[in-house]
């Protein structure tokens, strides 16, 4: 793993993750950290996360959950601040997460998107080639790149066709072709990871088991842990046959960090736990793990444009190379997540 090979026993390994605050930023952290401690015979990580659009002293939370992690702000659509911030931090290993990671958002923000997707992706490989030739660059993909697909292409591997469906799913496709570009021409060190769904706690309420948890617990909330008294509440869901191959956070974590020692330079590794789920059998996991009274409504607006139906995928390659396998089941990913959300409507204990 990322400490344990090392040819330069006193030297810390510099580490620049981009977009650290975000969602999965935040568990590769704790998890390259718990790593750390684990290992002690390997390098010292010392670690340098971008945040944006707050300010290092917006993010106290952050700040409390990794104190050693040195933030700089940082807006990849400014190639100026992103030479400059790899040059301050000279990383031998670069984890480049930041991104708008929202497709349904995609559609509104096409010019966002490509600009800090593409671009900014643009930006940190060029920053990367002037500044730090020879740090390993993991470069945070997607399974949108495949889109559209039919069910006899299931499970998806890295040779299937790709052909993107949404402005994200272009953004993720096009900076990929520029990661094979600057691996192949420029020799730098670049592995592509083909993420597909992930989710578990801290997920943010736009990304659907995240939503519907979110609702539960407030719903939890306000019926005060009644589950047989008064009316069932609504809970609002989008398109429910649409299928996904869903993976735990944690598990995605761990596949990055061995991505970026053993996987090869210029080529892609799916990411996912090889079942696909119609999102109404993840609604019935989560509705069953509620302490109240539930009705499910179809809600229009929820209901996404475009929306891929079908997305499986094989993890045979990444498992071949690095001996990565999921190890977290979907039920425990689901009650973690309902458990994060009934702290966070509960609030802070006082
Ligand atoms: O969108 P925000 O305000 O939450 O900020 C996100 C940040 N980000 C940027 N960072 C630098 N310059 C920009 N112009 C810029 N625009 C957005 O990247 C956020 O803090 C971070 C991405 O975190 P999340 O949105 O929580 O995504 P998550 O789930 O951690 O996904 C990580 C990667 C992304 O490349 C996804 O496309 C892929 O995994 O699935």
């Amino acid at each position: 793993m990322m400490s344990a090979s090392s040819k330069h026993p006193g030297k810390p390994l510099r580490v620049l993750i981009t977009g650290a605050t975000g969602f999965v930023g935040r568990h590769l952290i704790a998890y390259l950290e718990a790593e750390e401690k684990r290992n002690k015979s390997g390098r010292r990580l010392e670690i340098t996360g971008t945040c944006y659009p707050e300010r290092p002293d917006e993010c106290p939370d952050f700040r409390a959950a990794a104190p050693r992690v040195m933030l700089l702000p940082l807006d990849l659509r400014d190639p100026g601040a992103v030479s400059v911030a790899v040059a301050a931090c000279r990383p031998d290993r670069i984890f480049h997460l930041a991104a708008i990671s929202r497709v349904r958002a995609s559609w509104d923000l096409r010019r966002e998107t490509i600009e800090t997707n593409l671009m900014g992706t643009f930006h940190l490989f060029e920053a990367a080639r002037l500044r730090a030739p020879s740090a390993r660059i993991l470069f945070i993909s997607s399974s949108d790149v495949y889109g559209e697909q039919g069910p006899r292409r299931m499970p998806l591997r890295e040779n299937s066709p790709l052909s993107a469906v949404s402005p994200y799913g272009f953004t993720k496709l096009s900076a990929e072709e520029l990661a094979v570009f600057y691996a192949r021409m420029e020799k730098m060190a670049i592995v592509i990871a083909r993420p597909f769904t992930h989710t578990g706690p801290g997920q943010g309420p736009d990304f659907v088991c995240s939503d519907w948890a979110r609702q539960i617990a407030v719903i939890e909330a306000a019926a005060n842990g009644k589950k047989n008294g008064g009316p069932a509440a609504v809970l609002k869901v989008g398109n429910l046959s649409v299928r996904r191959d869903y993976s735990d956070v944690r598990d995605i974590v761990r596949a990055y960090a061995l991505l970026l020692e053993k996987g090869k330079s210029g080529e892609a590794y799916n990411v996912c736990s090889g079942k696909s789920l119609a999102l109404r059998e993840i609604l019935r996991m989560l509705v069953e793990k509620s302490r109240a009274k539930i009705a499910v409504k179809v809600d229009p607006d929820r209901v996404r444009q475009a929306d891929i139906p079908l997305l499986a995928g094989s993890y045979a390659r990444i498992t071949r190379e690095t001996g990565w396998r999921p190890r977290y089941d979907l039920e425990t990913t689901l009650s973690d997540l309902l458990k994060y959300w009934r702290k966070k409507v509960r609030g802070p204990a006082k």
